[in-house]
């Protein structure tokens, strides 16, 4: 019965956005979009679903790209609206159940949106001249389309959720292990974007992950890739990313969507982590950028982090990407204090040197920018002696708008790929 209506829904459907077109994960594809100038007109808002109310379900896109896998989804239960035009993906409309039961198979979840948000014509993007930029959605679109190319090597899981309930995505890059398990393959993790308006932190491990895709058969990147365990987040303060671009305009926002006792809104989360918490350069004033929160830890994206650090203890190294000072900055940023052991200290300072040479950026220990306290890398440092690097991305602010995203992508690039191959014995 299903199958006979199909054909019938779709032509009555014909109408919608093709929201099923397979959009590129290629490093080059992207780049090429990004150097492309912005459409002249605003792209249309999500049309609804006829019919259909924003009622929990999802718009899911999965790949079948033969007639059985489709068959199958429609056996399951899965309501197929469109088949994209090379036929290797279907869409349409899940409930949250099915979508469970869907991704914990094998069956290959592109992407998932509530419902909700075509259907309510709410604006959850960027400004029009910055549409290149990946919000919440389209950044965990990519990193699930990364994830099911190269099925053999990567996969996508989540670290936990937000306040708001969103999950934060965390592409894993290990030849032997896949999800959240334990490896004793040398880690690293780049993560980027827990300040909510630097989006260009967001774009560099997010790129980097698309360029170490396309590279992976590259025979130095190879040997990186069986070798080590790489995670990247690219995206570690959601929540806050999709409040800052709301209704299409900036809101200049830094922090988390906390409730603060006093009404506001927002901890900050690079001053919520337990190293020296709330001591200088932090605030305990809830409406300030700088709020510490009412102890350390007592965010959710802060404590997902720390117990994916302490779930992988086999990480050596790790960037967290922020904008905007050009600076490669090295712990401790709380403290004038240098790290007591003289062997990471040279490590340290060597690797930040080699980052600020292949970016152009400039290496210093974090404290020199400023004192501030309950910082994520002092936290990682001081906890797991990860060595653990702030990396103040480029810009004349925190919209920079497209035209810097290539440049600074490829600057980047480099100093990740150096920052593997210190991995492994970050001391030689
Ligand atoms: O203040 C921060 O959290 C970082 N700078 S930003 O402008 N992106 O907000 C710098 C963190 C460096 N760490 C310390 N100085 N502790
Ligand atoms: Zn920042």
């Amino acid at each position: 019965m299903k199958k006979i209506l199909v054909p019938l829904i779709l032509a009555s459907l014909s109408v919608l956005p093709s929201l099923a077109a397979a959009s590129s994960s290629s490093y080059a594809q992207l780049l090429e979009q990004i150097s492309a100038p912005p459409p002249a007109a605003p792209a249309p808002a999500p049309k609804a679903v006829p019919g259909q109310r924003a009622d929990g379900r999802y718009w899911v896109t999965i790949a079948a790209p033969d007639k059985r896998s489709r068959t199958r989804l429609l056996e399951e239960g899965f309501d197929i609206v469109v088949v994209s035009k090379d036929r290797r993906t279907v869409s349409g409309i899940a409930d949250k159940a099915l979508l469970d039961r869907l991704s914990s198979r094998a069956v290959s979840v592109l992407s998932s949106r509530p419902l909700a948000d075509y259907s309510s014509g709410v604006s959850r993007d960027f400004p029009q001249a910055d549409a290149v930029y990946h919000n919440y959605q389209e950044t965990t679109d990519l990193l699930r389309q990364l994830a099911a190319k190269n099925p053999d090597i990567a996969s996508v899981f989540s670290i936990g959720k937000t306040v708001q309930g969103r999950d934060i995505w965390c592409l894993r890059v290990n030849t032997s292990v896949k999800g959240n398990g334990p490896s004793d393959k040398p880690g690293a993790f780049f993560m980027g974007n827990i300040h909510a308006r630097e989006h260009l932190a967001d774009e560099v491990p997010l790129l980097f992950a698309s360029w170490l895709m396309d590279h992976r058969n590259d025979p130095e990147i190879k040997n990186y890739i069986s070798t080590l365990d790489i995670f990247i987040i690219p995206m570690a303060n959601p929540d806050g990313v999709e409040y800052d671009i709301k209704d299409g305009q900036y809101q200049y926002f830094r922090k988390n969507m906390e409730k603060n006792s006093d009404g506001s809104f927002g901890v900050d989360l690079n001053r919520n982590f337990d190293s020296w918490w709330c001591r200088e350069g932090a605030s305990h004033y809830p409406p300030s950028d700088t709020y510490c929160g009412p102890k350390a830890f007592s965010e959710p994206e802060s404590r997902d982090i720390r117990d994916f650090f302490l779930a992988h203890k086999n990480i050596k190294t790790h960037i967290s990407y922020h904008s905007y000072a050009s600076e490669i900055l090295y712990p401790y940023g709380g403290s004038d204090e240098d790290v007591a052991d003289p062997r990471d200290k040279a490590a340290l300072v060597k690797i930040a040197d080699q980052m600020a040479k292949l970016t152009g950026y400039t290496a210093e220990k974090s404290s020199a920018l400023y004192i501030a306290t309950g910082d994520s890398c002092d936290w990682a440092y001081a906890t797991d002696k990860v060595l653990a690097f702030t990396v103040e991305l480029e810009g004349d602010g925190f919209y920079p708008g497209p035209a810097v995203i290539k440049g600074t992508v490829d600057r980047n690039v480099k100093a990740a790929v150096y920052l593997l191959s210190m991995t492994a014995n970050p001391y030689q």
